[in-house]
């Protein structure tokens, strides 16, 4: 697996990457939002939702880092997106699940595993499943309103390294790891 590169480290980390249709509908939330909350729109062909966020690993290690995602033995899943929702403390906007499906829950747990058994290091926080839609965002605590529910069909999940760029950041998928159908 090459990175493109020639940097020493990548910055990375493991997310569910939606198929165009799935991004599409998402996207079609942004503007109404926009329009309330204001803030910076994240570009359509970027939309994600990620599982773990590890930030920068060394480029000789990001092929032990695949192998240990391999290992992963999650199940596919269907992923409904029900809410746009505000965070303060980031000011951003994004979209949620009513609720976390429990094959998600199993497969970043499983996923988590793996790394530290593999000693990879990663951002520790309490997994919250949502897709940033707008960043630099203004609302209160009221209520967005609604948008039209979007299914996600999670049949894969994705190593994705991040590079900053003008516009935001620039995603580049670098492997997908397919999910068992049950
Ligand atoms: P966010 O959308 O809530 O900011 C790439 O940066 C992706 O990793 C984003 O989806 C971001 O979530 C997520 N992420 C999680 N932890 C992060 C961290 N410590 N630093 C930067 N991004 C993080």
């Amino acid at each position: 697996m090459t990175t493109g590169s020639t940097e020493k480290s990548a910055r990375v980390f493991f997310a569910l990457w939606p198929s165009d249709a799935e991004r599409a509908a998402l996207a079609a939330w942004q503007p109404a939002l926009h329009k309330l909350c204001g803030g910076r729109i994240i570009r359509a062909n970027t939309l994600h939702n990620t599982l773990v966020f590890l930030g920068n690993v060394e480029t000789d290690r990001l092929e032990a880092l695949r192998l240990a995602a391999r290992e992963v033995g999650g199940k596919a899943f269907q992923l409904p997106f029900v809410a746009a929702r505000y965070w303060g403390h980031n000011r951003i906007v994004y979209a949620a699940p009513g609720s976390v499906p429990p094959p998600l829950a199993l497969l970043v747990r499983d996923l988590e595993q793996r790394l530290s058994a593999h000693r990879f290091a990663f951002d520790q926080r309490p997994y919250q499943p949502h897709v940033t839609l707008l960043r630099n965002a203004k609302w209160g605590d009221a209520p967005l309103p609604g948008m039209r529910e979007v299914r996600w069909q999670v049949k894969d999940f994705e190593l994705v390294q991040s590079a900053p760029d003008e516009g935001g950041a620039n995603y580049r998928v670098l492997a997908r790891f397919p999910l068992r159908f049950p």
